[in-house]
């Protein structure tokens, strides 16, 4: 059925009238007092923020959650996903099942928790995407349009991340700056642009404190990635530690931005904390590192001698990767809200490949 989004008149100020979904039914976010500002020093017990973090089981949400948790609270993070989480995350803080394509119920969580920040992550990344269209038009786009009604319903602060697949063959490509052309060829990075401008377009036209960062390649130890053209720089850790061999499926001299996650998920926080009034746009590019898969066998065979890679390149992923920016121009960033990287390429070959020996020895040991 397809859902009539009635709009109502509610004057947003003087002179200024604004529709506003009929399904709102709620108060208009400017009727809210704006959101308390979270500053990088000690929160007062009332200013803590009550988060949700939706898609919470793909590679970022668990230790996301975890970060948000050590700085706000445990009780305050609420995960949430439509899979049942493995027991430890589960035992780990309030996990709840939501599905974002499901508005009402979406509504039911924000109110039932007084939920007053959401970080958004539910979506079919780029490989996955293209694999299936229609499933990640309606996660991505339809679900993130109920994700705007709710927050701007709620006057959220809402995070949702965007991506390098937010750019196209025609953008610069190295460096990309924030403001250039974005023509995508993908759904996954179309339906991001379209989560950009949608973002600022309810930020503007009714006060949403929306936020966005456009992240590179995320390289995890702890949890896998979910179907992207970047996933072989994650995977090949795990090969290095255990095989001393890995099969690359893009080219050898395929760059790509990249950055380790525990900076990924700091900048993160440091955005959704920033003050408003630093903020000289809603859309933020951060970049960490840069390199091809050839570079990243280079390093890692500094310490796992006799290292092999071979090349089988999937044409799909590839020809995503050769249309995506090589380095991000992240100086607004650095600018506005001091975001600064912590990682480069010997750091996180040193951190993962400790991570995948140590856990390669627990294996083989059991
Ligand atoms: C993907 N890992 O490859 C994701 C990411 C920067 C790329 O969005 O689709």
């Amino acid at each position: 059925m397809a859902v009539l989004r009635m709009w109502r008149l509610r004057p947003a100020c003087p002179g200024l009238s604004t529709l506003l979904p009929s399904r709102f039914l709620g108060i208009a976010p400017w009727q809210v007092p704006a959101g308390a500002r979270f500053q990088s020093t000690s929160i007062s017990e009332a200013d803590l923020p009550r988060v949700l973090i939706t898609g919470g089981l793909g590679q970022l949400g668990v230790g996301l959650a975890n970060l948000l948790r050590r700085r706000f609270g445990k009780d305050n993070v609420i995960l949430s996903d439509i899979k049942k989480p493995p027991a430890q995350v589960f035992h780990s803080g309030p996990f709840v099942y939501a599905d974002i394509l499901d508005y009402k119920h979406l509504r039911e969580i924000v109110v039932n928790h007084r939920i007053t920040w959401l970080l958004h992550y539910s979506a079919l990344l780029s490989a996955v995407g293209e694999a299936n269209v229609s499933l990640a038009r309606a996660v991505n786009v339809t679900g993130l349009h109920n994700i705007l009604d709710v927050a701007a319903e709620h006057n959220l602060r809402l995070f949702v991340p965007s991506t390098i697949g937010a750019f196209g063959p025609t953008s610069p490509r190295n460096p990309t700056p924030d403001l250039c052309i974005q023509r995508p060829r993908t759904i996954y990075g179309v339906s991001k642009v379209h989560a950009e401008l949608m973002g600022e377009y309810y930020h503007y036209r009714y006060g949403l404190d929306f936020r966005c960062l456009r992240y590179p390649g995320i390289i995890s130890a702890d949890s896998q990635p979910g179907g992207g053209t970047t996933d072989y720089a994650v995977e090949i850790f795990r090969a290095a530690a255990r095989s001393g061999k890995f099969e690359c499926n893009l080219a050898a001299g395929c760059r790509l931005p990249m950055m380790y996650i525990e900076d990924c998920l700091r900048a993160t926080l440091e955005i959704m904390e920033a003050p408003a009034e630093s903020l000289s746009t809603r859309v933020y590019n951060i970049n960490a590192m840069s390199f091809t898969p050839e570079e990243l066998a280079r390093e890692l065979c500094k310490h796992v001698p006799g290292f092999r890679v071979t090349y089988s390149v999937d044409p799909l992923r590839q020809a995503i990767a050769d249309s995506w920016p090589m380095n991000l121009d992240d100086s607004n960033a650095r600018r506005d809200w001091g975001w600064k990287h912590d990682f480069d390429l010997p750091e996180l070959v040193t951190l993962m490949l400790n991570f995948h020996s140590s856990n390669t020895r627990v294996a083989r040991a059991n």
